[in-house]
């Protein structure tokens, strides 16, 4: 199915009446944007007929690649049988319910820790949002209403809406609104290329960096401190892999202040770091997990929070009515696809295929691009990989950040057939989870050339050292 478009056309009524996400209205206007007519199993193609490789997965959402009939015909079915009804008045319907149970059953016990129960929304942030209306509830419940304060990170990302935004850490999203809103405070992030200390272990760094979470909670006072907030691995702050003694050293000290662990993987579940949730691979306990995107491949909007034991018997046995949810909480369609979504991932053995095969294979030709001129450093994470463009190699120096040169970098990708993400010089990807070996060296091969381009560039225009 190939439908003709009309670019102009479309382009015109875009700009002329759809505001874009994190967009420069006025800019994008003067160039109009891109418009994706289809796709199919990695790939997207534009309506000038262009194919261009998507390293992406949309927007770290489309696990299962493209083009899954399986997924259509769930959506259509359950539309057919029932396309709507809310779960409010003490109604559920079949897809919610079953969907709950096959999560709980997803979810690893992880020492005391079980995951029993599943609150639905339709995105990350409100899941985020969920999550600062259950922690606040929680500690009311018990008796400690002051403990109000929620610790997240600088560059981390939670959503969009005003407790999304205010958890995360992007200084530009907080300079718009007003925010964080209060009871919100953030602590630096666990990158050691930029933060580490010159001689100073990747190990050694990674427990500094947790202890940072301690200094923050003892200025603050342990008994108003209620909930520690944090990607397994940074995802839209350009793919911060922590080192590997960061996770127990926050463990120990969320322990020690019993404080509640939100583990925000809306990027890392279902797969993405093979596993079905990435606590499971750095090892710590989470009492709360956020999750959205890949649950449905991004096929429908689905989000929610895995609530653990510890704060489900509360807000169960002594919580009464909890005021709060959403009129898509449990929506049939959307949890119809998630079903289906999950059942690919099984029959494919996807988040095994991740951790053994396809992971492994990425980290080995990743690693190569450490090599290149232009590349300060170059890691994975599963199927999540990021590489940092240095002006200079040897002693690490960035480029000045007016010259955008992760941004130049991403233009030669697109002219190339290849999408790859710039967060400012931190070039990242993540590509669906059902890449062949093949599919992983054409991109490794299309990378290679934007970063020569990008390297030309730099040469041509006197920005290296
Ligand atoms: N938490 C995390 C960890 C996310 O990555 C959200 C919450 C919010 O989800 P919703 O569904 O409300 O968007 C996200 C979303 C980027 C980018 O630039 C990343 C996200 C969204 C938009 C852009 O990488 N992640």
């Amino acid at each position: 199915m190939n439908t003709v478009v009309d670019t102009q056309l479309i382009q015109a009524l875009d700009s002329a009446h759809f505001l874009h996400p994190f967009t420069d209205f006025k800019a994008l206007n003067t160039r109009g944007a891109r418009v994706i007519t289809r796709a199919e199993d990695i790939y997207v193609w534009d309506s000038e007929s262009k194919r261009i490789l998507d390293g992406m997965s949309g927007l770290w959402c489309v696990n299962v690649g493209y083009g899954r009939q399986e997924l259509a015909q769930a959506a259509y079915r359950q539309m057919l049988e029932l396309p709507y009804y809310n779960s409010f008045f003490q109604t559920t319907n079949v897809p919610a319910a079953t969907l709950a149970a096959k999560l709980a059953s997803l979810a690893p016990q992880v020492g005391d820790r079980t995951f029993a129960h599943v609150f639905y929304s339709s995105s990350g942030s409100e899941s985020n949002d969920s999550n600062v209306r259950m922690v606040r509830r929680y500690w009311d419940l018990l008796g400690q209403p002051q403990r109000k304060i929620i610790i997240g990170r600088i560059n981390g990302y939670h959503g969009s809406t005003m407790a999304g935004a205010s958890l995360g850490g992007m200084s530009g999203m907080h300079a718009q609104g007003d925010l964080p809103i209060p009871n919100i405070t953030h602590i630096d992030q666990p990158y050691y290329f930029e933060n580490g200390k010159p001689g100073e272990s990747e190990a050694d760094f990674g427990v500094r960096a947790a202890g940072w979470l301690e200094t923050r909670i003892l200025e603050l006072g342990a008994d108003r401190v209620a909930a520690f907030i944090a990607e397994p691995v940074q995802g839209a702050g350009g793919v911060i892999i922590p080192p590997a003694t960061y996770w127990p050293e926050i463990q120990r000290i969320v322990d020690k202040y019993g404080i509640l662990l939100i583990s925000d993987e809306v990027i890392c579940a279902f797969g993405r770091l093979g596993h079905w949730f990435a606590y499971e691979k750095f090892g710590y306990k989470p009492d709360l997990v956020t999750f959205a995107k890949a649950i449905t491949s991004g096929y429908i909007p689905l989000g929610g929070v895995m609530v653990g034991n510890r704060v489900a018997k509360v807000l169960i046995e002594q919580g009464g009515e909890f005021n709060h949810g959403y009129t898509y909480s449990g929506h049939p369609v959307a949890c119809a696809v998630a079903l289906a979504n999950l059942e690919i991932m099984e029959r494919e053995n996807l988040v095994g295929r991740v951790r053994d095969d396809i992971g492994p294979y990425l980290a080995k030709r990743f690693a190569e691009l450490a090599q290149h001129p232009l590349v300060g450093s170059a890691e994975t994470c599963g199927m999540m990989a990021g590489l940092v463009l240095v002006r200079d190699k040897a002693t690490r120096q960035s480029f000045p950040e007016e010259l955008g040169v992760g941004m130049v970098c991403r233009g030669h990708c697109f002219a190339n057939g290849l999408i790859m993400r710039a967060v400012g010089d931190r070039m990242i990807i993540a590509p669906p989870l059902t890449m062949t070996h093949a599919q992983i060296d054409e991109m490794m091969a299309l990378i290679v050339t934007c970063l020569d381009l990008t390297m030309a560039d730099a040469r041509a225009n006197g920005w290296l050292a």
